[in-house]
């Protein structure tokens, strides 16, 4: 397998997780988002959405993080990122959800730059944005944290959940936003960062890392 990667990406944070967690490696591929890279034609023939992650499998491309993880985690099924029962992995899906659908992707780098160089929004209103969406969605997911209060957000193992929250978690940090009223997304994630795959996944780690 060839993993399309950049260190600072929080979609390439969760199948590097969920890679680890499965004991799966792939030769790795660095598309540098600051310097464009995920917008030139090699790229872009690559992958067409001009995004990272990208997993190439045999002959066989795949896109967006969350059907990358359900992929690995239909081929490679121990350990399992989802529950067994239908509405836990429904509750499990709508926690990855919020943060892969409502949080990421307003404050991705290319919503940033239409921000900044379309709209003429300055550094600490475009910051500001990025902090309003995650405290947006982790007021939910803290509120759903507590509906069913573990030690990972599903349980006694981390799930597809865990993998979404931990990244979203680093990004919050880069932007200080204040986690002072999510006290268990913090507890999560902090049981998360003492498993080697969440910590050898972070940014900082990776060979690309700057
Ligand atoms: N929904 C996609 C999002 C992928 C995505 O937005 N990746 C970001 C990095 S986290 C990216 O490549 N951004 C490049 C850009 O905005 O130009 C997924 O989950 O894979």
């Amino acid at each position: 397998m060839i993993l399309y990667d950049y260190f600072r990406s929080s979609a390439a944070f969760r199948v590097r997780i969920a890679m680890n967690l499965k004991g799966l490696t792939a030769e790795r591929r660095y598309i540098h988002l600051r310097k464009g890279d995920q917008r030139t034609p090699e790229y872009l023939k690559v992958n067409p959405q001009g995004l990272v992650p990208l997993l190439v499998v045999g002959d066989r491309r795949l896109a967006q993080s969350l059907a990358i993880i359900e992929y690995l985690d239909e081929r490679h099924t121990s350990p399992p990122l989802l529950p067994v029962g239908a509405e836990d992995r429904a509750w499990v899906r709508s926690i990855a959800l919020t943060i892969a659908c409502d949080i990421h992707p307003i404050d991705n780098l290319r919503v940033l730059q239409y921000l900044k160089k379309s709209l003429d929004i300055d550094e600490p209103r475009r910051d500001e944005w990025y902090r309003h969406w995650i405290r947006e969605g982790f007021k939910a997911i803290e509120a759903q944290l507590a509906e069913r209060p573990a030690r990972f957000c599903f349980g006694d193992a981390p799930t597809l959940a865990d993998v979404c929250l931990v990244p979203q978690v680093f990004n919050a940090a880069r932007l200080d936003v204040d986690m002072g009223p999510y006290p268990r997304i913090r507890a999560v994630h902090e049981a998360c960062m003492a498993v080697p795959a969440f910590a050898d996944a972070q940014p900082s780690k990776q060979p690309d890392a700057e």
